[in-house]
């Protein structure tokens, strides 16, 4: 790319924006640090868990500077639907709107509608200086001639286009003079060079402001920003709208709504929030990301990598208006174009998916309210004893002396080691739960987890400089790891050496309470009067201040204030945490967060948070799996059987089959509940347990190998099925069924009573999972049988899935039989993979220490292609079904030789070929006749 420079006038004004920068910085140093002298007032808590449905919009209304110039006219002939709000808080009146030089039109004043002032067609706070365009992208220079409403604009701006790769075209603006702030992580690999055949081309113009990106194969715009809505680049407050190509959009987590995410002038706010997932509220993650799919299928995703709160504002023209307050403009766009690329393209940028270990596929037993090593005990044999497969027990806070990180009740829990000592030995694992914030207030060489933090100054201070302290679990106050500390990385790995060579050997941690969570909204004091704690304009963020249920913004982290990390808290601590347990262990580390932002997954797995018992929470658990795989987080599961509120049998019967298909399968439960482990409900869900986790278990090589595709290429696991269908718009809203990988479709029962499910099945041949009945769909809704103890599912014709003989633990499991279901398309032929390994190494794919095998089916006939077999353990075959053999079979041959054990089911159309005994490593055929 050709060196451009500012021209002499620009330089002139960029230099003299430097100087104003200077002033301005001076001004922030002396808001931000005010001088020591008073202790804000001690602003007391309103209990534990404030009313979290308290939406409080009174932000300042900020008209500084001069009015725009009335040169922005043009307000005739917007549609409604293309109207972009020029005055998204306060009440507004024509003057006010006006004086903004916003057009006016009050017909539409209608709150979450049309909004009544709206930007000029001509609106521009910017003019280029210069803009120049290569074969590897544009950069050009704006200067701010009209002041904003709001505070501080930036004077000098700088745009940079970059033909990254075929796929993804990266558009970044941002100050040139002086640094903003920008994520630290997820680190996005720098490309070298540029595409020279792009699917897209970007239009500039150098009269408008922003910048077009069309698919060259449609011609369609999929993002156009030129001169579209009130483009804005204040210190607080930066702007940009573009229409868009399509009204199917995912993605913008985390969220508790429909999947298919609604453009009717809706509004979802990202700043991660410890809240109870409920409608239209800001949750535990934050995910500046979107899925668009136009009918047809040409998919893109726009990922803004800006950590700052932000609202993100989808309207019916269909249109995206992106307000943040802070940071960059630092834009990535991805053309697919199937939606499954667009994943693969999204974490390439943020990281790709960390490969689970093997046992955490299995199922998780957990409650909070165990309150003693005995009850946990007694309630997990008596499952074991009732043959429900179980891999991982786990440990609430209750397991703590009094709730304190890294220390455990010995006198409830006396005899913990033992425990964990004891599971491993039968082939299980254990996980504990830790949280970001440690109590200050134990005596001196009592507590080792605070004395340490302090010693080694790793804890999150105020905006005096003192430890900010809050209130979480302990008895008396907390102080927080601050996780962006580049020493917190040996505090944190010694923590856990020391825990686990004094205390107990757990496999994984759990790290919750990390939005960061904090009782008293800021600190145990407030939080000072500050423009990062009142900026000119607050998201719609619930509690209506950013400091609700959470640390100030005007705490400070080694890298800058809480204002700017708030939501990559939960990233930092999953990468802290990932390091620390893989250097203690020296095994492939297991984390589930809470909290999470782009790129968490390739640390972390997650769950769902605080759900609720109820068949309405049970169904909304499935547009959370989709959505955390569509952010790269495929390790993803919610609280099976719902954590707040009593359960019941009968729901926690279908949601115990719900969840035997969450990639992460645990059941938890909140403190004060009844006990909703299956045994502890009665016969009906330990039967519907044991027969779909039975399942499970059986095709959890399938499962791994999706974990292991999604780990390599950035594949989705838990699917939508558009991935598979994109062509068939009758997939885009469907959110209460999805697949496994391309081949396993789940539609599981969610009303109540319910014994069959009518179900959208895509057009294909699939195959009835239980009975081997074929169904052959034109693309139409079928009408499926549910007996209270049966989860529907489908095989998907053409694919071929691995199996392995289940067992009670995946240690067992691990020794026995593979077998393959082979599930023939319309031309008789399949296709599959199986990826294995230890399941415990770390990174086997840079150690090259596995085994990756393809199997295919044609026609009559089976064999397997070895890629690699790295990994000396055999992966033994046992036994294959063949799906849909239509007529009887007389003989069976492997590799060329009679084999006698086989039957075929008439009724069923299936070939059961058993007893085998083959190395999947050696080449095989089997053909039948
Ligand atoms: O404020 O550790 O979401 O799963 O059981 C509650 C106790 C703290 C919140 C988690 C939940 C966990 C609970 N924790």
């Amino acid at each position: 790319m050709k060196n451009i420079r500012c021209n002499s006038f620009l330089r002139g004004v960029c230099f003299a924006s430097f100087f104003v920068n200077v002033i301005y910085f001076f001004i922030f140093v002396f808001v931000v640090f005010p001088p020591k002298n008073e202790i804000p007032n001690f602003e007391k808590s309103s209990g534990m868990y404030p009313v979290k449905n308290d939406r409080l919009i009174s932000e300042k209304e900020f008209t500084v500077g001069l009015p725009p110039v009335p040169e922005f006219t043009q307000c005739e002939k917007v549609n409604d639907d293309e109207k972009f709000d020029c005055f998204p808080r306060g009440i507004v009146t024509q003057n006010l709107c006006e004086n903004r030089g916003c057009c006016w039109s009050a017909v539409s004043n209608k709150v979450g509608s049309v909004p009544p002032c709206y930007y000029p067609r001509n609106y521009t706070l910017y003019k280029y200086e210069n803009i120049t365009s290569t074969d590897a992208g544009t950069v050009g220079y704006m200067k701010n001639v009209h002041l904003s409403p709001y505070p501080e604009d930036i004077q000098c701006l700088r745009i940079d286009i970059n033909y990254e790769t075929d796929s993804r075209v990266h558009v970044k603006i941002y100050d040139p003079i002086q640094t903003r702030f920008e994520p630290p992580f997820p680190y996005v690999p720098k490309v070298k060079g540029y595409s020279r055949n792009p699917l897209y081309e970007v239009k500039t113009d150098k009269n408008k402001i922003g910048f077009t990106v069309v698919r060259k194969s449609s011609k369609k715009a999929i993002f156009d920003s030129l001169g579209v809505g009130g483009f804005t680049f204040a210190n607080q407050f930066l702007q940009l709208s573009a229409k868009l190509s399509t009204k199917f959009i995912y993605g913008l987590g985390q969220h508790r709504n429909d999947f298919l995410l609604s453009t009717d002038w809706y509004t979802r706010t990202l700043f991660n929030r410890d809240q109870t997932p409920a409608e239209d509220m800001n949750l535990y993650g934050s995910h500046p990301f979107f899925l668009g799919v136009e009918e047809g299928g040409d998919s893109f995703g726009v990922f803004l990598l800006n950590s700052n709160a932000m609202d993100v504002i989808l309207q019916p023209s269909p249109a995206v208006t992106y307000r943040t307050i802070g940071g960059i403009l630092n834009f990535y766009i991805f053309l697919g174009p199937t939606p499954e690329e667009v994943i693969q393209q999204y974490t390439e940028v943020v990281g790709k998916p960390m490969l689970p270990p093997y046992w955490s596929l299995g199922f998780h037993l957990c409650r909070w309210g165990y309150n003693s090593l005995e009850n946990t005990k007694t309630i997990m044999e008596k499952n074991l004893a009732a043959g429900i497969p179980l891999d991982v027990q786990w440990n609430d806070i209750d397991y703590m002396e009094d709730r304190k990180d890294l220390l455990y009740d010995k006198k409830n829990f006396a005899g913990l080691s033992k425990f964990v000592d004891d599971l491993h030995e039968q082939g299980m694992h254990y996980v504990v739960i830790i949280d970001p914030g440690i109590s200050n207030v134990e005596a001196p060489g009592t507590y080792f987890p605070y004395d340490d933090a302090v010693a080694m100054d790793v804890l999150v201070k105020n905006n005096t400089g003192d430890i900010l302290l809050g209130k979480v679990w302990n008895t008396e106050t907390t102080a927080f790891l601050d996780f962006f500390n580049p020493d917190i990385v040996d505090y944190w790995k010694n923590s856990i050496l020391r825990q686990q060579k004094e205390q107990f050997k757990y496999d994984g941690l759990w790290i919750d309470m990390n939005e960061p969570s904090d009782a008293p909204n800021g600190s145990i004091y407030g939080c000072p009067d500050d423009v990062l704690e009142h900026p000119p304009y607050v998201p719609s963020v619930s509690g209506g201040q950013l400091s609700v249920n959470t640390i100030c913004m005007t705490a400070k982290h080694t890298s800058g204030n809480h204002y700017n990390l708030h939501n990559l808290y939960s990233l930092a601590e999953g990468i802290v945490t990932n390091y620390a347990i893989s250097q203690v262990t020296g095994k492939r580390p297991f984390i589930i967060s809470r909290a999470t932002f782009s790129g968490q997954g390739k640390y972390t797995g997650t769950w769902g948070g605080d759900n609720i018992s109820t068949w309405k929470e049970m169904a909304r658990s499935i547009p959370y799996i989709l959505n955390s795989n569509l952010f790269g987080m495929p390790l993803s599961g919610e609280d099976i059987c719902g954590f707040q509120k009593e359960t019941t049998v009968a729901l926690c019967q279908r949601w115990m089959q719900l969840g035997a298909f969450y990639p992460f399968s645990r059941n938890h439960n909140s403190i004060n509940e009844k006990p909703q482990d299956p045994v502890s409900l009665g016969p009906d869900v330990v039967n519907s347990s044991l027969k779909a986790l039975t399942i499970r278990y059986t095709l959890l090589p399938y499962l791994y190998t999706l974990f292991w595709l999604a780990h390599i290429n950035g594949d989705t696991v838990a699917r939508p099925l558009f991935f598979e269908f994109p062509s068939d718009v009758k997939t885009y809203d469907v959110s209460t069924q999805f697949l496994w990988g391309p081949a396993l479709h789940i539609i599981p029962v969610l009303t109540e009573g319910a014994t069959k499910v009518d179900a959208y099945i895509p057009k294909g041949r699939w195959f009835d999972y239980y009975t081997g009945n074929e169904i052959i769909s034109k693309g139409e809704r079928i009408r499926l049988p549910a007996p209270l103890d049966t989860i529907p599912l489908l095989l998907r014709g053409g694919y071929v899935i691995s199996t392995q003989e289940p067992a009670l633990n995946t240690v067992i499991s691990r020794n026995k039989n593979m077998g393959l279901l082979i599930i023939p398309n319309e031309k008789n032929e399949a296709k599959g993979f199986l990826f294995w390994d230890d399941g415990d190494l770390i990174d086997p794919y840079e150690k090259n220490e596995y085994n990756f095998l393809e199997f295919y089916l044609t026609e009559n006939k089976v064999i397997n292609k070895v890629v690699k077999c790295n990994y000396i353990e055999q992966t033994n075959l046992g036994n294959v079904d063949i799906f849909g053999v239509k007529t009887t079979v007389n003989s069976v041959m492997i590799n060329n030789v009679n084999w006698k054990n086989f039957k075929y089911l008439p009724d069923s159309k299936k070939l059961i070929i058993e007893d085998l005994n083959i190395d999947m490593c050696q080449t095989f055929v089997i053909q039948w006749t």
